[in-house]
């Protein structure tokens, strides 16, 4: 409960912001896109972790209201950067099961969208592999309604939930994001690599672009690039980061 007011009070100080990790095309090693996180630092300086506020900010339903801004604020710098020469470039934003469920959440995207000026067509959802279980109708719905906006969809930490093969192919998804934890197995055994391999056959085809996240080193970055991922992020190409860096970031990479 203390938690839960020192969010709410912390988000209408400005406590909360946003930083970008950039996703990389594999092959060309150029970044493609970002992933927009959400960061807390209360006024004290003190560090709280998103796996610590997001699951206070779900169930007191603060969710809504800031989910919005993350929405809002990852558009305005698609935005920026498209208006920086990054034409190409694409913006994931993680969405909760919670707005996801929440009866404005089309019109909440829609009017995002819209006031931004933010080119749907680059800009993608992310949801968990757990919340693609739950609900099945709802979720296709959905997922069409979504699809009709012209915002792609992602499933995050692919590969740590049962969804089964049929159940996916019906999905209207457009992209699959090898969970963290299957890239750190690649490199420590000889079979490390069966399930990032497997999610990178089922996204070929399925015709799905695949991302491998939490990449921190080479070998992992050569291994999945030798079994055919075309994207990935990860601290070995760049932490997350305050716009101002990542536009430092961007120049470099050229
Ligand atoms: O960035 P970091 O690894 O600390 O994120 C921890 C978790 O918090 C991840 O599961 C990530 O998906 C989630 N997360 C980060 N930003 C957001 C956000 O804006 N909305 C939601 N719902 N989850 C987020
Ligand atoms: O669940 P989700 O994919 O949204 O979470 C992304 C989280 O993973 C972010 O909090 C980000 O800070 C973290 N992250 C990104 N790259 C790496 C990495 O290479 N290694 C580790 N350990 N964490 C990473
Ligand atoms: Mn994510
Ligand atoms: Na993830």
């Amino acid at each position: 409960v203390r938690m839960m007011h020192a969010l709410r009070t912390g988000f209408a100080k400005g406590e909360l912001f946003v930083v970008y990790q950039p996703q990389m095309d594999l092959t060309a090693r150029r970044p493609v896109g970002a992933e927009a996180l959400l960061r807390w630092q209360t006024v004290d300086g003190t560090y709280i972790s998103p796996d610590r506020f997001i699951p206070i900010a779900e169930y007191s339903g603060l969710i809504i209201d800031i989910g919005e801004w993350v929405l809002r604020s990852a558009c305005h710098e698609l935005v920026r950067l498209r208006d920086a020469g990054h034409r190409q470039f694409t913006m994931s934003v993680n969405v909760s099961q919670v707005q996801f469920r929440h009866p404005y959440f089309l019109d909440m995207l829609r009017s995002a969208l819209e006031e931004t000026g933010a080119p749907p067509e680059f800009i993608e959802l992310e949801i968990t592999e757990s919340m693609a279980m739950e609900e099945p109708d709802l979720l296709i719905k959905m997922l069409a309604q979504i699809k009709h906006t012209g915002v792609s969809i992602a499933i995050d930490d692919f590969g740590t939930g049962f969804s089964s093969l049929s159940y996916l192919q019906r999905l209207q998804v457009d992209r699959l994001k090898i969970d963290r934890a299957f890239v750190t197995e690649i490199t420590h055994s000889a079979r490390g690599s069966s399930i990032a391999e497997m999610v990178i056959q089922l996204g070929r085809n399925l015709g799905l672009s695949v991302i491998a996240e939490g990449v921190e080193d080479e070998r992992q970055a050569a291994i999945l690039q030798s079994l055919g991922c075309p994207l990935a992020q990860g601290f070995l190409f760049a932490r997350p980061m305050a716009t101002a860096a990542l536009y430092d970031w961007l120049n470099d990479e050229g």
